[in-house]
């Protein structure tokens, strides 16, 4: 046995597999020794929930009450239920223009300033159930969530913390009917993806007949965290707005922009929801803030937040959407543009003409993405491993991205684009799983022999579009200029 055994060893073809065998081994070996490490994140970092946001980049704002029949914006809360009635009232109709248009959620007033409910809360008798709206036994928020689920939108609400309906605004009793009604929303309507909060507190109302001014501690009076809490026990996923965040921060105005510099990251510490002067703050982040908290673009399709018929013929065209689009998700945020039922319970006409413009405007513009799957040399990459290489910014897959050694913070991609295009556009995005990094790039192109500066840009994010004049080209460079740390870019596109 052993000398059979000794016999087989030599055989060559016995060596040459073992040869093989080994050979094997010492690739894989050889290979896991190559893995090189991804770069460390920079703190803070997005949540799961606020990555998943992100993506959904455009939402509607529906504002929708009592204000949609009396023409006003703020109503002072003494105006009488019975005039809620909306006759042709159909959310399908909403969800299927709102689907079609591009959007992706839908955050609903439940209850703005006047205190009328939108559905049949058990606390108060200023709702649906003292209206004619479907014989009072309507329910708003209940339809939209469910014309939501079915064309397959998120849901979100807005309930305004301030209340100029209610006699006991400003003592603790009214925390408690709030939070209630809270616990209503978070128990019977399903999946709540956002939470709105307004930091809105203008101070004179009718406040159950006491017709006066009043002030309350909005650093104080509110005592959020608890409410926060009792939220996110109901429901956990739940994202946070409001000037503050916790999880979504507001951008500082109503007019559709973010700021060209755009951290996702603040220091929420000393934030709180209505907060004067903060302004300028929310609309740029702070490189060195302690929370990742993204902005949000609220503003609305018409001068109002309310439908009013006066306004009709001042929609914004499709033309001012677009724009809005480039200041608002092509900074690095996300829009949430409100678009206010009329009086028969429906989008208007106009809005649905302008909404289905702008859609078609990007559609057309962003149609192809003249960099997909391109050459592409960059000046560095990390580890010089593959898995780092300058062509995942054009591979399409948002899990792949170009990195640098750590401590690398500049560096250049070259695209070659094989023949010359036509662009206008470029779209650059980090991948924010790992922090935000990049302070300052250019992109230019090659005309004429030489390199010309195209755009510029200072931070990134989630996404950047830049608009530019548009030029011919068959290469275009973008270079780093300036990182927090390596910088990790997941996409460039052109178009
Ligand atoms: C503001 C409110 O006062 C407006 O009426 C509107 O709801 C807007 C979204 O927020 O603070």
């Amino acid at each position: 046995m052993r000398r059979q055994l000794s016999e087989e060893k030599c055989n060559p073809f016995f060596l040459f597999s073992r040869l093989i065998v080994a050979s094997l081994f010492l690739v894989m070996f050889s290979c896991q020794q190559e893995k090189v490490a991804p770069p460390k994140p920079v703190l803070p970092v997005p949540s799961e929930q606020q990555l998943q946001w992100q993506e959904m980049e455009v939402n509607a704002f529906i504002h929708f009450s009592l204000n949609t029949f009396t023409d006003k914006e703020w109503g002072y809360g003494n105006e009488s239920p019975k005039l809620f009635n909306p006759v042709g009232f159909n959310p399908d109709q909403w969800m299927k223009v709102l689907k079609e248009a591009g959007f992706k959620g839908v955050i609903l007033t439940c209850k703005h300033h006047d205190g009328f409910c939108l559905w049949p809360s058990k606390y108060t008798e200023r709702s649906v159930k003292n209206s004619p709206f479907e014989g009072g036994h309507g329910d708003v928020v209940k339809a939209v969530s469910d014309a939501c689920k079915k064309y397959g939108m998120k849901f979100g609400v807005y309930l305004s913390p301030w209340d100029r309906s209610r006699a006991d605004y400003g003592k603790p009793s009214y925390i408690e009917y709030y939070r209630n009604q809270l616990k209503e929303l978070f128990t019977n309507y399903g999946p709540i993806y956002e939470m709105w909060f307004d930091g809105a507190n203008g101070g004179d109302g009718y406040y159950g007949g006491a017709n006066e001014k009043r002030e309350i501690d909005r650093a104080t009076y509110y005592d959020w965290s608890t409410t926060l809490k009792m939220i996110s026990a109901i429901q956990p996923n739940v994202l946070f707005f409001s000037d503050a965040g916790p999880d979504i921060r507001w951008c500082g105005n109503e007019q559709g922009y973010m700021d060209k510099t755009n951290w996702n990251t603040i220091t929420t510490d000393t934030l709180y929801a209505g907060k004067a002067g903060t302004s300028r703050l929310l609309e740029t982040g702070s490189p060195d803030g302690t929370s990742w908290v993204p902005g949000e673009v609220d503003t609305s399709i018409r001068p109002g937040w309310f439908y009013h018929p006066k306004e009709d013929s001042l929609v914004k065209t499709p033309e001012q959407l677009f724009h809005i689009y480039l200041t608002s998700v092509g900074r690095g945020s996300n829009l949430l543009l409100n678009v206010p039922p009329d009086r028969e319970g429906l989008l208007n006409e106009s809005d649905i003409k302008s909404l289905l413009g702008w859609k078609k405007l990007i559609d057309q513009t962003f149609a192809t993405d003249l960099a997909l799957n391109c050459k592409v040399k960059a000046s560095e990459v990390r580890g010089d491993s593959p898995e780092y290489a300058g062509k995942n910014v054009v591979d399409g897959n948002k899990d792949t991205y170009w990195a640098t050694d750590d401590g690398i913070k500049t560096g250049t991609l070259t695209l070659d684009l094989g023949e010359p295009k036509t662009i206008g556009y470029v779209t650059l995005q980090e991948y924010i799983k790992l922090g935000q990094r990049v302070k300052s790039f250019t992109v230019s192109a090659w005309l004429n022999g030489e390199w010309k500066q195209i755009a510029e840009g200072t931070t990134i994010g989630y996404k950047r579009i830049l608009k530019f004049a548009p030029v011919k080209t068959d290469k275009v460079k973008v270079a780093i200029l300036d990182s927090k740390a390596c910088p990790v870019i997941s996409r460039v596109s052109l178009y």
